[in-house]
């Protein structure tokens, strides 16, 4: 069978051809991973001796998880599906420590999530007319390049300014009228709290849109971004294992993130059981590249919370959308024995119009008890020598994040920019309780 779309027949396709495009392509994917002694033992104790012992999506759950340790143990190059030579380029996931998790690329799979990037680019609105200040990290760290090869093939002008220098950043905005920007949240919320410090004021600009992810983020934050800078912000999805940016993305309606269901099959699970979960509730999102034939990755854990938000977008486009993160399965810090996803804490403190742009969550043992201390940065215009006001602001967050969380945080005002700002993504929890966490 032959099955040959354009791309916006591929976003508009009704559930049942979607799901023969994704099968015929699985099949694919199969046949490739069987060239790796890893998938060749996974698929092989699942009884996948071949790809024509898959009949339908549906045999999916029978293939067991594929974890980041999985993806450790076999580095460097134990997940190489096609000749060493067919590969021309590599990207590695951002984390600092232990090795890293590495994805290759055949000229045909940066071709394809190319393709991806380009089209999450216009579901947002974006077109050729647009100058595209790319903010986000040039070189392992599928963030930078990602996006730039979709923009470029987008036709955008395209600045590939990457991260941090801030001061550049606003010279470049300020010169070449950049309309679109992609950065981490937080490093939006630090570009804002430094406009004026730099000399520059927000006329100085003509920003439209920014594409903000690679962070977990709140609604507060996102609308923070948008308010600040009078734009929209849409949040963008991805990790390197699976390609990098453009897994899901916001549409302009902005009500969940599409994930590309031609490009990878979703499974949310359930975080403990690890069971299949149905559409709308809450687990542990499951990713399965169905695009990339050098480095096949089957049911991958991405640790990240989320659930499959229901009903039809009014874009139009068939592909099912996720929320956005919650938290992931290792993030969630247990404080004397309660759950706390930083994600609530945020959702909180972003929510008051006094708190600025920044804080950090720090754990620390005092005695056998844990405590919790959340920092934040207070906006300008709350410095003030009245000491009773701002008592009765912190007393005033204590108390709603006691509603929220249950325990009673430490709550610490900082002036602004006093908190530590991050070139890539935010660090925003310290845990000082070493092993006990
Ligand atoms: O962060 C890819 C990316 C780059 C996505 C630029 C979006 C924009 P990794 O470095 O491998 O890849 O990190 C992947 O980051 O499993 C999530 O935990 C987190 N993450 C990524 N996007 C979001 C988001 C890139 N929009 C890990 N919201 C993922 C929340 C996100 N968390």
């Amino acid at each position: 069978m032959i099955l040959t779309y354009t791309d916006d027949e591929i976003q508009r396709l009704d559930r049942e051809a979607l799901r023969s495009l994704q099968l015929l392509r699985f099949k694919k994917i199969i046949t490739q991973a069987l060239k790796t002694d890893f998938y060749k033992k996974k698929l092989g104790g699942a009884g996948i001796k071949n790809a024509e012992d898959i009949t339908s999506i549906d045999d999916i759950k029978k293939i067991p998880f594929t974890t980041k340790e999985d993806l450790r143990n076999t580095y460097p190059f134990g997940l190489l599906a096609s000749s060493k030579s067919d590969v021309v380029r590599m990207h590695a996931s951002s984390g600092t420590t232990g090795k890293p998790t590495v994805i290759y690329q055949s000229q045909n799979d940066l071709d394809n999530w190319t393709n991806l990037t380009r089209r999450s680019l216009i579901a947002t609105g974006c077109t050729c007319d647009d100058v595209f200040q790319n903010m986000m990290t040039y070189g392992l760290f599928t963030g930078g390049i990602g996006l730039h090869y979709g923009a470029e093939k987008l036709g955008m002008f395209v600045i590939p300014a990457s991260s941090g220098n801030t001061k550049r950043q606003f010279m470049l905005m300020k010169d070449f009228q950049t309309t679109v920007v992609h950065a981490t949240p937080s490093y939006m919320l630090h570009l804002f709290s430094e406009i004026e410090n730099m000399g520059f004021s927000p006329e100085d600009f003509v920003l439209k849109k920014a594409m903000i992810g690679a962070e977990p983020h709140s609604e507060e934050i996102r609308r923070k971004i948008e308010s600040c800078f009078s734009i929209d912000a849409y949040n963008s999805y991805g990790l390197s294992e699976m390609n990098g940016p453009s897994v899901a993305f916001e549409c302009t309606y902005k009500c969940g993130m599409h994930v590309w269901e031609d490009a990878y099959i979703l499974e949310i699970v359930d975080r403990n059981s690890l069971t299949p979960l149905e559409d709308g509730e809450q687990g542990e999102l499951v990713l399965t590249n169905l695009i990339r034939e050098s480095t096949p990755i089957i049911r991958y854990r991405t640790r990240d919370l989320t659930k499959v938000v229901s009903g039809k977008c009014e874009c139009g486009r068939t592909a099912r959308r996720i929320d956005r993160i919650f938290g992931r399965t290792d993030d969630m810090l247990i404080i004397n024995g309660v759950n706390v996803f930083p994600s609530q804490i945020e959702e909180v403190i972003m929510k008051m119009p006094e708190i600025g742009n920044n804080y950090r969550i720090l754990v620390r043992k005092k005695g056998t008890l844990d405590d919790l201390i959340v920092e934040m940065e207070v906006g300008p215009d709350i410095i003030t020598d009245d000491t009773r006001d701002l008592y009765q602001l912190k007393e005033r967050i204590k108390d709603e994040l006691k509603a929220s969380i249950t325990i009673n945080p430490h709550v610490e005002f900082h002036e602004p920019g006093q908190l530590p700002v991050q070139q890539g993504k935010a660090i925003r929890v310290v845990d000082e309780r070493g092993e006990l966490k």
